[in-house]
């Protein structure tokens, strides 16, 4: 595979400062590197910046909202024009680096008449709207914004929404009134923490897969940090206790990679000023190490 990297460091989607790092920081975790041994070129874009803004005031319950929107404007053009050329892996940057990443995509799989597939792995929903939000905090937001919610004036419109039953997300552990609210009326697949100790996290993710292979879809990854434990991923500033192990993270990417369907990354919520000798930035090189090919021993077919 061609692989894109694309330093995105979004650090507008919320208020503790630190992800603008996080795209350094996985290259100094060697990303590039891990690629290349599995056999696959690489070509790093560097950092991107945020198209022109007006600055952002302060003013308003947003956080930054200038700022965002001009970051996602610059990303869908650059994840369309990454799809054309191989699979973009979205370094972040925070969440909200994924209204851009995934409308983008989502535009090219039209184009290509292929319906786009979202899985989110996430202790959080990012369900919200601009409306809905009690943090203004657009970090929440990704999800909300590419099914094609209203509420996101002053956005780029979304001309290709995500079916809502396209998505799957797998992690939960913290989820705002309001998105619970939301999500209730959706066919978005959302499987919690509680499942995941119920039944392992092969189910769910299985079945999703099978359904993005059913369809001949394009499969989207977006892998937020505080997916995993704080115990292993304590470099994010929205850390939830009791999230998946470092075993379940690799299985899950292992699974994927066996798929041969994810088409473009996401890594984000990195927050590299958080971290403990480097600990998360290298467990998420490790696991996207994982989804692109890297094994101990090759499955019995
Ligand atoms: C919270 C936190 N639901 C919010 N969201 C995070 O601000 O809307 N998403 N951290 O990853
Ligand atoms: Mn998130
Ligand atoms: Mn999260
Ligand atoms: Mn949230």
């Amino acid at each position: 595979k061609t692989c894109i990297l694309i330093g995105a460091p979004v650090d507008s989607g919320k208020e503790r400062r630190g992800c603008l790092m996080g795209p350094d920081a996985y290259r100094t975790a060697g990303l590039a590197e891990a690629l290349t041994d599995l056999g696959h070129r690489v070509q790093d874009m560097g950092n991107l910046s945020p198209a022109a803004h007006t600055p952002d005031t302060g003013e308003g319950t947003l956080y930054r909202p200038n700022e965002t929107i001009a970051w996602t404007h610059r990303l869908i053009r650059v994840a369309e024009d990454a799809m054309a050329r191989g699979m973009p892996i979205f370094l972040g940057g925070d969440h909200a680096l994924s209204l851009g990443s995934v409308a983008g995509v989502a535009n090219h799989a039209a184009a290509r008449e292929r319906p786009q597939f979202v899985l989110w792995l996430d202790a959080h929903s990012d369900f919200h709207t601009p409306e809905s939000t009690a943090s203004g905090n657009l970090h929440g937001t990704p999800l909300g914004y590419v099914t094609g919610r209203a509420g996101f004036g002053g956005f780029p419109a979304i001309t290709n929404p995500i079916p809502q039953e396209n998505i799957c997300i797998i992690g939960l552990r913290s989820v705002d009134a309001a998105e619970r609210q939301a999500l209730q009326d959706t066919a978005i697949s959302r499987h919690d923490m509680r499942e995941i100790d119920e039944t392992g996290i092969a189910k769910p993710l299985a079945a999703f897969l099978d359904r993005v292979a059913a369809a001949n879809g394009l499969l989207h990854v977006s892998l937020d940090v505080d997916f995993l434990d704080p115990m292993i991923a304590p470099a994010v500033g929205t850390t939830v206790p009791g999230g998946a192990t470092i075993r379940e993270g690799h299985l899950a990417m292992e699974m994927i990679c066996d798929s041969g369907l994810m088409s473009s990354l996401d890594l984000v919520e990195l927050n590299p000023f958080l971290d403990d000798r480097g600990k998360t930035a290298q467990v998420m090189v490790d696991l996207a190490a994982s989804a692109l090919g890297r094994r101990v021993f090759d499955r019995p077919t």
